[in-house]
């Protein structure tokens, strides 16, 4: 795709237009710790149901993309092997029994090069598609993000992932703020929890969209073809 031409996507607070080669995909932390059943999001107690369900629309929208040769870009949390970029007010958080950097069932916990701290297999990026490796909650932070999407002229996003209250939308209120216009699309983002998941895409379309729009996959599919 070669034209700037503006695609529409009904949305809320109101239309999402787009120029599909200014706009990323941008699927944030779809790492099997957080989503596999095994993991260890599993092992805190948590309902990974609650995060795979998002996993086929997500195929779907990759999917469209690649096949128009849109840029796609992945993010993952963690922390390097000797832990030198952990906060200790991270690493202590919540007093757990286990903590990032220790032993856990698919690896060590976040840490970069573990299995667990990878894409899961059904949404693996292509070796052309950037991997930003982020040791905080938002995308910003910390990482080189602001820069790609900058110097591949990216001024849209479409942010998916999970999970939908912590890291999506951290990374679309840092994107707003650095004048990024931001679509979530709400089938494709997930949380443990259902009443994070309602409010947390309530805050993001709140207010006139204060920080961004919310629409589902279908839309931006549809307004794709
Ligand atoms: C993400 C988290 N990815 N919930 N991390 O949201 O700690």
């Amino acid at each position: 795709m070669t034209s700037d031409h503006s695609l529409s996507v009904p949305a809320e607070p109101y239309p999402f237009e787009f120029a599909p080669e200014h706009c990323a995909l941008l699927m944030i932390d779809l790492q099997r710790d957080f989503l596999e059943p095994g993991g260890f999001g599993e092992m805190l107690g948590n309902d990974v149901s609650q995060l795979r369900r998002v996993i086929e629309p997500n195929r779907q929208l990759l999917a469209a993309w690649r096949a128009r040769a849109l840029p796609v870009m992945h993010t993952r949390e963690g922390h390097r092997p000797d832990l030198s970029d952990l906060p200790p007010a991270k690493r202590i958080r919540g007093h757990g029994k286990t903590s990032i950097g220790d032993a856990g069932p698919m690896g060590r916990i976040l840490v970069r090069g573990e299995a667990g701290h990878d894409i899961i297999p059904e949404l693996y990026p292509l070796r052309s598609e950037p991997v930003i490796d982020k040791p905080g909650k938002g995308a910003f932070f910390a990482t080189d993000l602001h820069a790609i999407l900058q110097n591949k002229g990216i001024t849209q996003l479409i942010v998916t992932g999970v999970t939908t209250e912590v890291c999506v939308n951290t990374t679309v209120r840092e994107a707003n703020d650095r004048g990024y216009d931001c679509l979530v699309p709400e089938d494709c983002v997930g949380s443990y929890f259902p009443e994070f998941q309602t409010m947390g895409l309530k805050m993001i379309k709140a207010q006139g969209g204060i920080f961004g729009w919310v629409s589902d996959s279908n839309s931006i599919l549809a307004a794709l073809a």
